[in-house]
C-alpha cells in the first residue's frame, strides 16, 4: 500500500507502475480523471480516492465483465458499513456508477494496462464525508449525506475485502455474480437514454445485463455507453 498526501491522479501513479497487489492512496487527489477524459473532483480531507491494480486472471472474453464486478465489489463494500441505512440504499447505475437513491456516491475507473500480462487498473473514489455545499456536481452525494458517519479507513477496508472477494467469486463462478449484479442494479426496468461510443443516443426499456455484461435497451445489447435514467417506467 502507497498513501500520498497528495496526488494528481491514483490511476496514473498506479499504471507507471503496475504490480498486481499494488494499492496506491491519496490523502488528497487534484486531478482526478473520470471516464473519457472527464474530472473525477474531492474537496480535501472529505473522499477516499485510490487505485488498485490486479491481475484478474480471466481469459480476455471474460474482461467486459471486470467493469460490472468493481462496481458490485463498491456497493457492496458499502453496503456493508451500514446495513440499516445502506443495505439496499446503494445500487449501481450500469455499468458501475455507486449511487444512493438516484445521487451517485462513488465512480470507478478501470484501465487495462499492458506489463508483463495484461493487468487492470481499478480506480475508485467515494464521496465519503461531503457536506451539501462540498459537492462537485447537482448529481452527486456522500455517505455522510446518507447519514453514515465512517472513516475513510474504514471505508477502504470494507471495499478492499469485498473487491477481493468479488473477483474470486467471478473466476469461479461468472453467472452466479452477474446475477448478484443484476440484484444490485437499479438501471434494470428503467427507460433510459444510452448515450454510445460513436456519439449516438438509444432511449428504451433497460430490460435486462446479458451474460457478457451487456446492458440490453429494448432489444439492442451495449457493451459500452453512459447511461441516463429517465424516469421509472
Ligand atoms: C467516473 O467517471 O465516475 C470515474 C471516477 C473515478 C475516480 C477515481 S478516484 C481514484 C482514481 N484516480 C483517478 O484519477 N480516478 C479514479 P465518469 O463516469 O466519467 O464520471 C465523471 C463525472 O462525474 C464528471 O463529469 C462529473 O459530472 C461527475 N463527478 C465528478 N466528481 C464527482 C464526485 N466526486 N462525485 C460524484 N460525481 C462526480
Amino acid at each position: 500500500m502507497v498513501l500520498h498526501a497528495e496526488a494528481g491522479s491514483t490511476n496514473r501513479l498506479a499504471a507507471a507502475d503496475p504490480r498486481p497487489g499494488t494499492v496506491v492512496v491519496a490523502d488528497h487527489q487534484h486531478a482526478g480523471r473520470g471516464r473519457l477524459d472527464r474530472t473525477w473532483e474531492t474537496p480535501p480531507g472529505t473522499a477516499l480516492t485510490f487505485s488498485v491494480v490486479v491481475d484478474p486472471g480471466m481469459p480476455d472474453a471474460r474482461w467486459p465483465l471486470l467493469p460490472l464486478v468493481a462496481g458490485l465489489a463498491v456497493a457492496g463494500g458499502l453496503a456493508r458499513l451500514d446495513p440499516a441505512r445502506l443495505g439496499t440504499a446503494v445500487g449501481l447505475k450500469w455499468p458501475n456508477d455507486v449511487l444512493i437513491g438516484e445521487d451517485k456516491v462513488a465512480g470507478i475507473l478501470l484501465e487495462r494496462v499492458s506489463a508483463r500480462r495484461p493487468v487492470a487498473v481499478i480506480g475508485i473514489g467515494v464521496n465519503v464525508a461531503m457536506a451539501a455545499d462540498q459537492l462537485p456536481v447537482p448529481t452527486a452525494t456522500s455517505l455522510a449525506l446518507a447519514g453514515v458517519a465512517v472513516p475513510r479507513e474504514d471505508v477502504l477496508g470494507a471495499v478492499l475485502e469485498t473487491l477481493s472477494r468479488t473477483l474470486s467469486q467471478v473466476r469461479a463462478d461468472p453467472s452466479a455474480v452477474l446475477a448478484e449484479y443484476r440484484r444490485r442494479c437499479v438501471t434494470l426496468g428503467r427507460e433510459v437514454n444510452v448515450q454510445l461510443p460513436a456519439g449516438e443516443g438509444l432511449t428504451g426499456t433497460a430490460e435486462s445485463v446479458d451474460e457478457e455484461g451487456r446492458l440490453v435497451v429494448s432489444g439492442t445489447a451495449v457493451g459500452a455507453g453512459d447511461v441516463v435514467h429517465v424516469r421509472p417506467t
